[in-house]
């Protein structure tokens, strides 16, 4: 039967990561996966990890499994970091399962929405990150798009967007990027988000948050101050995170799917849903990151240096933002790259067509994703110049 399987075309963002790797140009650029590069280029393990890794390693005594929520003590912290001292905490509205990073929190949000109605439609920003098509795809439900990105004004499309989802029947599921839009880079300000929210509750609609970049918007909490509004307004919502870009855990696969209910005896109903879910799919989590987590968040010392190192990845990249606009202006670049200050997180959208990408890729070893999305940390001190010469290069036509 093995004989009838067709080829199926890799992840571009993960293709153009291995063309990246076997480029033999030692002057190439790295602008694709959104992955956390330092100056040095390095994707470092943050001290604070290293730190509660030694940690883990004294005083670990069982291998055993855990139970298929995951990490209690993590689950908890993670509800935290992202509701505050929420009142869907302090009333018990709240269930979370840790899961293996935000992807395994999205395909089990899927397999969970499809088992609270089968019917449901996810709505996505358009454009959005491909895996959120084919993770809701995967569990049989439909995906359709909502206006967002404006390639014209390199802004929101915000009337068009709250046109559209005004037409959302209740009993869909609306996903939602809380900050650092992947791949535009353009976010809702507080004000649209108390729209969205509005709408929301009075459509009945059924909101999903993604945060899979808590800490690299404005702050920890700035970033969450659009979900904690939201959650102020509905009665249900679900929240998928993730730890692998603000803990640097990318490869221990750990984030967490959270269900927010209208009260607590749905509450648990839905965890033994949401459970039934995770036991079809892996049983259980892998513990390491959660605990890793678990270990920062519960020390103090751990949780300020945790805080210090978000704080330079996320100025660096806001620096660099900056610094993208300088150099373009030092070449001699005319057009307007302003909007790249005005974005958010590790991506933006360049705007530059499909020849001009081909060719930063073919003549000089830039490397970024089709749709013009560059991550902004594979920038550094000894190859901005060499971008920007790139693109006045490219540009000029
Ligand atoms: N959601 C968005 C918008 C992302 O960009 C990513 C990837 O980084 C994820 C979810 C999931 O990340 P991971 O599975 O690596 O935790
Ligand atoms: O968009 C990105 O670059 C990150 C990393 O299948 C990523 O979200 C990309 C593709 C993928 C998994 C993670």
């Amino acid at each position: 039967m093995f004989s009838h399987l067709q080829p199926t075309p890799i992840d571009p963002i993960l293709g153009l990561m291995a063309a990246y790797k076997e480029d033999p140009n030692p002057l190439k650029v790295d602008l694709g996966v959104g992955v956390y590069k330092d100056e040095q280029g390095h994707t470092a393990v943050l001290d604070c990890v290293k730190k509660a890794e030694a940690l883990r390693l004294k005083n670990e005594d069982s291998k055993t499994y855990i139970g298929m929520a995951g990490d209690l003590s993590f689950n908890s912290h993670i509800e935290k970091l992202a509701f505050g001292q929420h009142k869907v905490l302090l009333s018990g509205r709240v269930t979370t399962a840790h899961t293996p990073g935000g992807t395994g929190a999205l395909r089990v949000a899927a397999e969970f929405i499809k088992k609270a109605n089968p019917d449901a439609t996810v709505w996505v920003t358009n454009p959005t990150w491909a895996n959120h098509i084919s993770l809701f795809q995967a569990a049989g439900l439909t995906v359709k798009e909502y206006a967002y990105y404006d390639w014209e004004t390199k802004g929101l499309k915000f009337d068009a967007m709250m046109t559209e989802l005004a037409q959302v029947p209740a009993g869909d599921v609306v996903l939602v990027h809380a900050c650092c839009h992947n791949p535009s880079g353009m976010d809702l300000n507080f004000e649209q988000w108390k729209q969205f929210a509005h709408l929301a509750k009075d459509k009945g609609f059924t909101p999903l948050v993604d945060m899979a970049y808590q800490g690299f918007g404005l702050g920890l909490e700035e970033d969450s101050q659009g979900l904690r509004y939201l959650a102020d307004q509905v009665d249900e919502m679900l929240l998928c995170s993730s730890c692998s870009k603000n803990f640097g855990l990318y490869r221990e696969r750990i984030g967490a799917v959270s269900i927010v209910t209208a009260d607590s005896k749905t509450t648990d109903i839905a965890k033994s849903v949401l459970l039934a879910v995770v036991r079809s799919i892996y049983s259980m989590p892998p513990a390491h990151g959660a605990i890793i987590v678990s270990h920062i968040l519960d020390s103090q010392e751990l949780t300020a240096l945790w805080h210090q190192e978000l704080a330079v990845m996320r100025n660096r990249i806001n620096d660099y933002r900056q610094l993208i606009i300088d150099k373009f202006a030092a070449e001699g670049i005319t057009q307007d790259f302003s909007f790249i200050t005005k974005q958010h997180g590790m991506f933006s959208f360049l705007g530059i067509n499909k020849e001009q990408i081909e060719r930063l890729r073919k003549e000089f070893s830039i490397y970024m994703v089709g749709s013009s999305r560059v991550s902004i940390s594979g920038l550094n001190h000894s190859n901005i110049d060499y971008f920007a010469n790139a693109m006045a290069q490219v540009l000029k036509g």
